[in-house]
């Protein structure tokens, strides 16, 4: 059976530290794919050369051309510029739409049968742009945030606790944007609920942080994102997918009724993960705090997304 191939559609930071995970978890072979000359076959020859030592059996290739893309079983998407500090995800809109636009019809044409992880910025808006673009099943065009966003609150609690971050299990829902919505009652320590091991004025604290966590590292950075916990996270996503493992992940999915959202539109939600890609969505119960929220979360994307439709009917 041939090896599964997974491509790379962005070779920039996120894109470059996917690689040499993937590499490491031998998921299958990776093209990297890029409008920078020469950047993809760069990067793709700096890790074939370090095969012997990771040591891997995965082959991996660079190509400036999407034709590279064909017969790909997952793409994971982050073509795309990242924030500078003073900018907001939604700042990125309009230049990231163009971007995701073409990939997208790339991705069509090229690889019909790959689930696609977006990853570019501003995420709900992308995701739901390239489901349009595309025109896949919804199942298989999903968003890589929920799973950055649940893993940097999950740190925050155990760093504050002082327990294993390996043993801290968070749920972080709605957009991926200052409005994504922390769960108090869903995070757990070893199965025993959070509740019972912190107050909520503390919880709340690393809630504000965990909105703001991006940003964090942007302003640290100065000239560029964060990549290597977003580039994990779409990882271990797209490792659900190709070994079926039926994951519980929050990831960005179509909702269509789900949590009271119709039209189509993609918001940050606990999701089942296997080899149908996003194969059932989980409502997960909230108090009236937290619907609230939710539902302010939704709001923001909504307006993102209007500004999509508008400019795909112009
Ligand atoms: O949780 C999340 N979803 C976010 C996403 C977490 C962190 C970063 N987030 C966003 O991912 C970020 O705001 C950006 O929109 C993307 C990619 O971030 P990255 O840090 O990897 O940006 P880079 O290093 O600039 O890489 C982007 C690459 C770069 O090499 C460009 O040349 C390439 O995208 N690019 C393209 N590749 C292919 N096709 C086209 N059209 C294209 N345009 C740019």
């Amino acid at each position: 059976m041939a090896r599964k191939k997974i491509a790379l559609v962005g070779a920039g930071q996120i894109g470059g530290t996917m690689a040499l995970v993937l590499a490491q978890k031998q998921l299958g072979d990776v093209v990297l794919i890029d409008i920078a000359e020469g950047m993809p076959q760069g990067k793709a020859l700096d890790i074939q050369e370090g095969r012997s030592v990771i040591p891997t059996a995965t082959h991996l290739s660079g190509s400036n051309d999407y034709t590279a893309l064909a017969g790909s079983d997952v793409v994971i998407v982050t073509a795309g510029l990242p924030r500078k500090p003073g900018m907001s995800r939604d700042d990125l809109l309009d230049i990231n739409f163009g971007i995701i636009q073409k990939v997208g019809l790339a991705i069509r044409d090229n690889a019909p049968d790959a689930l696609v992880i977006v990853v570019t910025n501003p995420l709900d808006a992308m995701v739901y742009a390239m489901q349009k673009v595309t025109g896949f099943a919804a199942n298989k065009v999903v968003g890589m945030a929920g799973v950055l966003d649940s893993s940097r609150l999950a740190c925050f609690i155990a760093d504050e606790l002082d327990v294993s971050a390996e043993d801290v299990r968070a749920l972080v829902l709605g957009g991926h944007g200052d409005t994504m919505v922390s769960v108090f009652s869903a995070a757990s320590v070893a199965g025993i609920p959070l509740p019972e091991m912190m107050d909520k004025e503390t919880f709340d604290r690393l809630a504000k942080r965990t909105a703001q966590a991006g940003g964090e590292i942007v302003a640290l950075l100065k000239t560029g994102s964060a990549f290597y916990s977003p580039g994990l996270s779409a990882v271990h996503m797209a490792e659900a997918y190709l070994l079926d493992k039926k994951s519980v992940l929050t990831c960005a999915a179509q909702l269509d009724g789900e949590y009271g959202v119709t039209g189509g539109l993609y918001c940050g939600v606990p999701v089942v993960m296997g080899a149908n890609g996003v194969e059932r969505i989980i409502e997960v119960g909230l108090n009236a705090e937290e619907r609230a929220a939710f539902d302010v979360s939704v709001e923001a994307v909504k307006d993102l997304v209007s500004w999509v439709d508008g400019k795909m009917a112009g």
